[in-house]
């Protein structure tokens, strides 16, 4: 008799000979990446977009390992330079799609430098950053992201540092797209991700994610679900809001939703139309 296998949709992203990942149970990050192969598949089959050409850039870290997970042309990078690598790789080939999939602390923190100008040029890239407010790979040092009082292990009486907000720093450095989601809501991201794949410049998603066994274990949440179920309610979904307005506080709230969406020119349409300009 014949062996049915199920096989799943997203099967054909995923290299299952990598498998099992190496996330915690209850990890979020898993949950991030599914939004975004979701999103593929999904454009894919609506004839949108060809996934051979997304080349899928990681910095290091436990967000950073995905690229190993990936059947994409993919890129596990230095800590920090995932947006040059993949600034490099649009600059050779404008027709190929980057994705930077990393966390915070990779994207804001040792990688601040390149995400500030990748913005204000208006590379053409999608950085979706995974935001678990600390650096979790390193055990749970803190991050530019980690909001205020919080326990880390560099802040033993709480963290006396005031956190980037993400979404403010991307568009006041120039992005054509900016938007804030959580993996309490993957649908929203998924819908999000799917914009953004379509547009030009620079695309920022800032995902919001729970990593139970470092930070929310060391300030006492005792499973992944009581982590899940408090940043639910931390998380506000907001629309028609300003990028100044957003909140960014573990007590207060932090707001989510769609915050810039422009039509600049990105980067390599004003670079084709310099060159196109001159004697050359
Ligand atoms: C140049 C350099 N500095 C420091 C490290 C050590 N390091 C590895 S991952 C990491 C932080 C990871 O945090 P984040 O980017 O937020 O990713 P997460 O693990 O939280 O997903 C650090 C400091 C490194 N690998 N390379
Ligand atoms: S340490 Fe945290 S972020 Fe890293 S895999 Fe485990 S739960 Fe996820």
């Amino acid at each position: 008799m014949a062996v049915i296998r199920n096989i799943h949709p997203l099967d054909r992203f995923l290299r299952p000979e990598r498998l099992p990942h190496m996330w915690c149970p209850g990890c979020g990050i898993g949950i991030a990446l599914s939004a975004f192969l979701r999103a593929v598949n999904e454009l894919e089959e609506e004839g949108r977009i060809d996934s051979r050409k997304i080349v899928f850039v990681t910095g290091i870290g436990c967000t950073a390992r995905a690229s190993g997970y990936v059947r994409f042309d993919a890129a596990h990078t230095p800590h920090g330079r995932a947006i040059p690598y993949a600034m490099g790789v649009k600059l050779a080939n404008p027709d190929l799609i980057p994705v930077v999939f990393s966390g915070d602390g990779d994207i804001v923190g040792i990688g601040g430098n390149h995400f500030i100008h990748a913005a204000r040029r208006n590379m053409d890239m999608l950085v979706i950053m995974v935001n678990n407010m600390i650096y979790a790979l390193t055990g749970g040092q803190v991050a530019p992201t980690t909001p205020e009082k919080i326990y880390t292990t560099t802040t033993p009486w709480g963290n006396p540092e005031r956190p980037f907000n993400a979404v403010t720093l991307a568009w006041i450095a120039g992005a054509n797209y900016v938007a804030r989601w959580s993996v309490t809501h993957p649908e929203l991201l998924k819908n999000s991700i799917k914009k953004a794949l379509l547009m030009e410049g620079f695309r920022f998603i800032e995902v919001l994610s729970i990593c139970p066994e470092v930070y929310g274990r060391h300030i006492g949440f005792r499973s992944p679900v009581e982590l899940y179920t408090h940043l639910r309610k931390v998380v506000k979904i907001r629309g028609k809001i300003r990028p100044l307005e957003t909140e960014y506080d573990w007590e207060r709230g932090i707001t989510l939703g769609e915050f810039v969406v422009r039509d600049e020119p990105g980067f390599v349409r004003r670079l084709m139309e310099v060159v196109k300009g001159g004697k050359a």
